[in-house]
C-alpha cells in the first residue's frame, strides 16, 4: 500500500488536455473567494508583528484563527499544507481551508483560502480532510458542515446528520501552486453515516490507495461505545461504498464515552511503515498498531506521538523521499479573551518525521531540514548539576532557539533544562526526566504570572505538569532537542517521545536557560544552544519573500 501524495506516482507532471477538460467540466466553479481580503485582513498587523508571544519559525496565518492541519500534499516540488482557518478567534467559528506552500518544509508562504463554505452541503464550514493525486489531478476530500454550533444538538436529536463528505479538485493541475480549487458537481459524495451506527460525529476523511482501489477512513463514534474509524472504498473517488469499521476503540477509562466528544475519534489517519499498520486519532495524539488483514486493523499496541495537551488533530503525509511527515495543531493555553485581544490563535507544529522503531512502535524526530534555521551557537562545557547549580547559564538566552543537550541522570530524582526563565526564577518552564516515575515531563506551573494562563479544565488545563512514560535503560543518557519559539516549546526526547507546550511569560526578559537536578546529582555531557533564524521578519509568516529561495 502506498498513499499517493506525490506526483511521482501519477501522471500529474503532464495532465493531458482531455483529462483536464473532463475534470474541469464536471465541477461547479468554486465561489469567488475573497482570498486576498480574507488573508490580507490585518486589522492590527502592527501589534501582531510586535507581539512577542507570536512564534517566528512556525507556520500560522497572518492573523485570526488556525486549528487542524489539513491535506498535506507534495506536488510538483512543493509542499502544500492546508489548515483549518477562521475569521474569528473561536473553534466554533465557520471554518475555511487556509493554504500554505513551501519548497523546504520550513519556510512557508501563505497563499490564501483554498476552500470556503458555499450554500449547500458545506454551508457552515469546510472542515478537516485530506489531499491526494487522483488520475493526475490534485484532489481534496473533506467534511462539510451544515450545522452551526447552536443547531448541532437539535439536528442530531432529530436524527438529522449534520455532516457530509465532499470532494474538490485543483482547477489547474499544471499550476504548481494549486491556487484554485473547484468543488465537484457530485457533492456530497457521501451524505450520511451507515444506518447501523448511531454516530455522534462523522468527519475528517483520510485516504490511501491499494492496487486500483481508493480507501478512506472517516472518524466516527457511538455514545457509550467509543471511537470508530469507518472504512470506505472507491474506484473513481466519486462513488464511495461503506465496508466496515477499520478499527473500533477498546473501552478506555481515560475517556468518557458517555459524552459525544469522548465517544468520537476525530481526525483518523492511516498508513503503513514497512508494512506495519498505524492508525492515528486526534485523542491524546494516540496511535494504534497491530496487524492489518482483510482491511481491518487488529490492535495489539498503542502509543502517543505527542504527550502535550497543546497538540491535537495530528495529520501525516508521505513525502517524495518516502518519509512519513507529521503535523498537529498547537492550541493556545490562555483564556479566549486573551486570544481575542491578541488577534491570533493557533500555531502549526514543526514538521516531524515518524519512523518505525525496533520495538515496532513509532519514533518521532524533528525533520532534519530544520537545521537550515541554525545560526550562531554556543556550547556549554560539561559539568556537574545539583541543587547548588546556578539557576541560569551565563551568556546564553533566547526565545528563538534550539537546544541540544545530553544529560547523565546520575542519582538525581529529576533532571533537565529550564527555559523561558526570569533571572529570579519567578517565571520559568521545566523540561526533564523523573527517574522515579520513569517519565519525561514538561512543567509549566511557573511559566507565567498572567492570570489569563491560569484557568482551563481537565485536559484543556492551561498550566501545570504533564508527563510521558519513557523508559531509559540504566545509564542511558537523556537526550533532548528543545525548540523554543516565543510561546511555543517543542521537545523531542531520545527519539522516543515528543512534547508540545505553550507559555506566555509576563516578563519580556524571561529568556534565560538553565540546568536543574533535584534529589541528587546529574551531569551535563554536552549542550549546544543555537540561535534560529525567523522565517519572517515581522512574525507574520506570510510574506512573498519567504518563498524566495
Ligand atoms: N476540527 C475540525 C473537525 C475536526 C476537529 C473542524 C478537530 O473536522 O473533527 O475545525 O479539531
Amino acid at each position: 500500500m502506498r498513499t499517493k501524495t506525490d506526483d511521482s506516482s501519477g501522471s500529474a507532471s503532464g495532465v493531458t488536455r482531455r483529462e483536464f477538460i473532463s475534470v474541469a467540466g464536471a465541477t461547479v466553479a468554486s465561489a469567488v473567494l475573497p482570498v486576498a481580503d480574507l488573508m490580507g485582513e490585518l486589522p492590527n498587523s502592527k501589534s501582531l508583528a510586535n507581539d512577542r508571544h507570536r512564534p517566528r519559525f512556525h507556520l500560522m496565518p497572518p492573523s485570526q484563527w488556525l486549528n487542524d492541519p489539513n491535506g498535506p500534499l507534495h506536488y510538483k516540488g512543493r509542499y502544500h499544507l492546508f489548515y483549518q482557518y477562521a475569521r474569528e478567534i473561536s473553534n466554533f467559528a465557520t471554518k475555511y481551508w487556509g493554504h500554505a506552500i513551501s519548497t523546504d518544509l520550513i519556510h512557508w508562504k501563505n497563499l490564501g483560502i483554498a476552500l470556503a463554505p458555499t450554500p449547500g452541503p458545506d454551508k457552515n464550514g469546510c472542515w478537516t480532510g485530506s489531499a491526494v493525486v487522483v488520475n493526475g489531478v490534485p484532489t481534496l476530500i473533506y467534511t462539510g458542515g451544515t450545522w452551526s454550533t447552536s443547531s448541532e444538538r437539535e439536528a442530531r436529536a432529530q436524527g438529522i446528520n449534520p455532516e457530509r463528505q465532499l470532494v474538490a479538485v485543483a482547477a489547474d493541475p499544471n499550476d504548481p501552486d494549486l491556487i484554485k480549487w473547484n468543488k465537484i458537481a457530485e457533492n456530497p459524495v457521501l451524505d450520511s453515516p451507515p444506518d447501523s451506527i448511531k454516530a455522534v460525529g462523522w468527519r475528517d476523511p483520510a485516504v490511501w490507495k491499494e492496487g486500483d482501489n481508493w480507501y478512506m477512513t472517516i472518524g466516527c463514534g457511538e455514545l457509550g461505545v467509543g471511537g470508530i474509524a469507518l472504512l470506505y472504498s472507491s474506484k473513481d473517488f466519486r462513488s464511495w461504498k461503506y465496508l466496515h469499521p477499520l478499527a473500533t476503540g477498546k473501552p478506555d477509562p481515560r475517556v468518557d464515552a458517555s459524552r459525544p466528544f469522548g465517544a468520537m475519534w476525530e481526525c483518523p489517519d492511516f498508513f503503513r511503515l514497512d508494512e506495519k499498520p498505524f492508525l492515528l486519532v486526534a485523542t491524546g495524539n494516540r496511535y494504534f498498531t497491530g496487524t492489518y488483514s482483510d482491511h481491518r486493523l487488529q490492535q495489539q499496541n498503542e502509543g502517543r506521538i505527542d504527550f502535550g495537551s497543546a497538540a491535537y488533530a495530528q495529520k501525516t503525509m508521505e513525502d517524495a523521499k518516502g518519509r512519513r511527515i507529521w503535523w498537529a495543531w498547537l492550541r493556545e493555553k490562555r483564556v479566549s479573551d486573551a486570544q481575542v485581544a491578541a488577534g491570533w490563535a493557533g500555531v502549526m507544529s514543526l514538521p516531524r518525521v515518524l519512523t518505525l522503531r525496533k520495538d515496532g512502535m513509532l519514533g518521532v524526530d524533528p525533520v532534519p531540514e530544520l537545521k537550515v534555521l541554525r545560526r550562531g551557537h554556543k556550547t556549554i562545557p560539561a559539568q556537574k548539576i545539583d541543587s547548588s547549580s546556578p539557576l541560569l547559564l551565563k551568556d546564553v538566552e533566547g526565545d528563538c532557539i534550539e537546544i541540544e543537550v545530553e544529560l547523565e541522570l546520575g542519582d538525581s530524582r529529576q533532571a533537565g533544562v529550564r527555559v523561558r526563565a526570569a533571572v529570579d526564577g519567578s517565571e520559568q518552564t521545566l523540561i526533564g526526566y523523573d527517574s522515579e516515575k520513569r517519565e519525561l515531563f514538561s512543567d509549566t506551573s511557573l511559566s507565567s504570572k498572567d492570570a489569563a494562563t491560569e484557568s482551563g479544565l481537565g485536559f484543556r488545563r492551561n498550566r501545570g505538569p504533564e508527563s510521558a512514560p519513557m523508559d531509559l535503560k540504566t545509564g542511558e543518557p537523556l537526550r533532548l532537542r528543545i525548540f523554543v519559539d516565543a510561546s511555543v516549546i517543542e521537545t523531542f526526547a531520545n527519539g522516543k517521545a515528543s512534547f508540545s507546550d505553550r507559555v506566555y511569560p509576563m516578563n519580556p526578559a524571561a529568556l534565560g536557560i538553565g540546568l536543574f537536578a533535584k534529589g541528587g546529582t546529574a551531569r551535563l555531557r554536552a549542550m549546544t544552544v543555537w540561535q534560529l533564524a525567523p522565517i519572517s521578519s515581522d512574525r507574520m509568516t506570510s510574506g512573498a519573500e519567504l518563498f524566495e529561495k
